[in-house]
């Protein structure tokens, strides 16, 4: 073959995140060609090695070149304007647009040199690259692309081709990702949605729910293991809903059991359905078990009418259950969404999902995480389709005055305008956010507070609470000593390493007298108190002397024994712990 395969991901904030997730979707189709002896060049610019000047440099050495785009409602003005330089500069190169955007929406964006590949783009792709690369069959015999034929739209038929089994795709392979390593693993074990909730786009179509077999995913997991030298602390699971079934639960879980029983190790993230949760409630307790830290919901209203309306096909009370349950069972943090914008929705109908999210939160207070997101007509889905019919009225289809990402609404409703509904949004959000706080400050212990912190610093997972905390300076100051490896928490030492760590104060330049108290923290959500007796020993916490060290010089000046010094100095320590005031130095 005399070109190449680029194939681009560029997200419209591209902020270089620590730990990107794969672009999934090019790394399944990397894989496909790379298995077929095509070679692609994979460019993500979520990653801050990646460059527009690289790409540019790659297209021009090529003799032809085939540039591949993921498209979704959002980066799809972004996507136009980048081949479009790309066009004019080189026209060796053709491209071809796929993902969830262009699976609709494709008329606008095809051209004599731009193809769109409707749905799943594994066998229309490989097909594609060889016939323009390699002069190899004809655009007709291509299945799902949309192409120009003498100046008219042609749309052939989807057919997926050898992938209709989707056990007979390969595994993606993370090294056609930049620096491989700096990747956190993501793992999809079905395609498609067996739902039809009516503002998603998914679950509708031909091929609507594809599970892969349980051989098949615990193939992957093995393979993740060797690629991540059996070190995978939060593995997330992209499938729309992993917990289609009671039986397909459990044996994802007897899988991970069986190849990574060690969960401090490994844990994972995963989508999870109302209606089957409260169903098979104990399917909380084997996913626990197995290692699920984060459980994602989506509850979208607490109104019976607006589900029914939302085709969500749950009931309130199961909400209420799923919530209970999984806080019953300890999952360490649940993630639940509600929608602002829905058909017939009014202003009173956002206070009482505000007092129905509170009623959540108390049932899972420190745990559950409330958030809502605008309703947006994506295309594909009902809302958009028959809009008017549910008294929704567009007033921006191509979503350009606006992020979908920070809740900016492109909808009316017969209730609300577009500003009422984004006010609404941030209403809703601030209100519970604050309530979740509050709830979390009197229901979490220190020791669990600073479990969710590690559980954020050494697994990635985003949780808010630490988020909120982590304003606080000295909070983030923790969070970011406590992802090194010579800082810990002092219940994280095992017994014979206590004494010889250093206890380092975060703040020690804030602390002021008043008498015979001194305030630590003052003027900052973290005040709390020390005594004179307790300040003369914080006074050594300046990570310079170890407890063992501490504590010898204690008991010499107060003549205490050495053990009963140490005592004191652990309890002092514990008490700026708590505060997130002191960490261990080792
Ligand atoms: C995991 C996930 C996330 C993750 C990670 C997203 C990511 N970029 O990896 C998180 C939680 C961060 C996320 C956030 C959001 N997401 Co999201 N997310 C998903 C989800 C569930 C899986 C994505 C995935 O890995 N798919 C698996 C791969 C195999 O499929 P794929 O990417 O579609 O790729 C295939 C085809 O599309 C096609 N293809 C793709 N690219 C290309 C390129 C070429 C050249 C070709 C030929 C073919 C092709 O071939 C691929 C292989 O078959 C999808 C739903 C879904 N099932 O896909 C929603 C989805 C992508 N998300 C969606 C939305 C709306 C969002 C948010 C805006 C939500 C919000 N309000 O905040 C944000 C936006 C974030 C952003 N800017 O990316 C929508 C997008 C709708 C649209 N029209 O744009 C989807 C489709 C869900 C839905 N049905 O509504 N999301
Ligand atoms: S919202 Fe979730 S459950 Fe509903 S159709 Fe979309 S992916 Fe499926």
């Amino acid at each position: 073959m005399d070109g190449s395969v680029i194939l681009i991901y560029a997200p419209i904030d591209a902020a270089a995140a620590r730990y990107p997730r794969p672009p999934l979707g090019l790394l399944y189709l990397g894989t496909v060609l790379q298995d077929q002896g095509i070679f692609p060049q994979l460019f993500d610019f979520q990653h801050q090695d990646t460059s527009w000047k690289g790409v540019e440099a790659a297209v021009a050495r090529a003799e032809r070149c085939l540039v591949g785009f993921y498209c979704d409602s959002e980066n799809i003005f972004r996507v136009l304007n980048l081949s479009d330089r790309l066009l004019s500069r080189y026209p060796h190169v053709r491209i071809v647009l796929g993902g969830p955007h262009v699976a609709h929406v494709w008329e606008p964006y095809v051209t004599e040199n731009r193809t769109v590949v409707r749905g799943e783009g594994e066998y229309p792709l490989l097909l594609l690259a060889k016939f323009y690369l390699a002069d190899e069959g004809t655009l007709p015999d291509i299945p799902g692309i949309v192409y120009l034929q003498d100046g008219r739209l042609q749309a052939n038929p989807i057919s997926l081709g050898p992938y209709e089994d989707i056990n007979h795709l390969p595994i993606p392979d993370y090294s056609l990702l930049p620096r491989k390593d700096s990747y956190y693993p993501v793992l999809m074990t079905a395609r498609g949605c067996p739902y039809k909730c009516f503002f998603c786009s998914e679950g509708h179509g031909d091929h609507a729910y594809r599970p892969r077999s349980i051989q098949n995913v615990e193939q992957e997991l093995l393979s993740l293991k060797v690629f991540f030298n059996d070190n995978l602390p939060y593995l997330s699971f992209a499938d729309d809903v992993f917990t289609v079934s009671a039986q397909r639960v459990h044996d994802m879980c007897d899988i991970m059991d069986r190849h990574f029983p060690d969960k401090t190790r490994f844990g994972f993230f995963c989508e999870g359905r109302v209606n089957i949760l409260a169903e098979y409630p104990e399917l909380i307790k084997r996913l626990k078990c197995a290692g699920l830290l984060r459980l994602q919901i989506g509850i979208e209203s607490g109104d019976q009418r607006m589900l029914d309306k939302l085709n969500k096909g749950f009931r309130v009370e199961q909400i209420e259950k799923v919530v209970a349950v999984a806080y019953q069972e300890q999952i360490p943090s649940i993630y639940g969404n509600f929608m602002c914008g829905l058909p017939g929705q009014t202003e009173k109908d956002i206070e009482k999902e505000i007092t129905f999210a509170k009623h959540l939160v108390d049932l899972a207070p420190g745990r559950l995480e409330v958030s809502m997101t605008v309703l947006t007509p994506y295309p594909g889905t009902e809302y958009r389709i028959n809009a008017s019919r549910w008294g929704l009225t567009i007033v921006d289809h191509d979503f350009i005055t606006g992020r979908m990402a920070t809740d900016s609404s492109f909808i009316e409703t017969s209730y609300l305008t577009r500003r009422q509904i984004e006010y609404l949004c941030e209403h809703f959000k601030s209100e519970v956010e604050a309530y979740s706080l509050e709830k979390a400050a009197v229901s979490l212990s220190s020791q669990e507070i600073k479990e969710l912190f590690m559980l954020t610093a050494e697994r990635s997972l985003p949780i808010v609470l630490v988020q909120k905390l982590s304003q606080l300076d000295h909070a983030r100051w923790i969070l970011h000593l406590r992802s090194r490896e010579n800082h810990r928490f002092l219940f994280e030492l095992p017994d014979h390493l206590r004494t010889a760590g250093s206890p380092l104060s975060v703040v020690s330049n804030k602390v002021v007298q008043f008498g015979e108290t001194f305030l630590v923290n003052k003027y900052s959500a973290m005040e709390f108190e020390l005594t004179q007796d307790e300040m003369q020993v914080y006074q050594y916490f300046s990570g310079k002397l170890n407890f063992g060290e501490i504590a010898q010089r204690v008991s010499s000046e107060r003549s205490l024994t050495r053990d009963c010094a140490l005592r004191k100095c652990m309890d002092v320590y514990l008490k700026c712990e708590d505060h997130l005031a002191a960490i261990v130095l080792l």
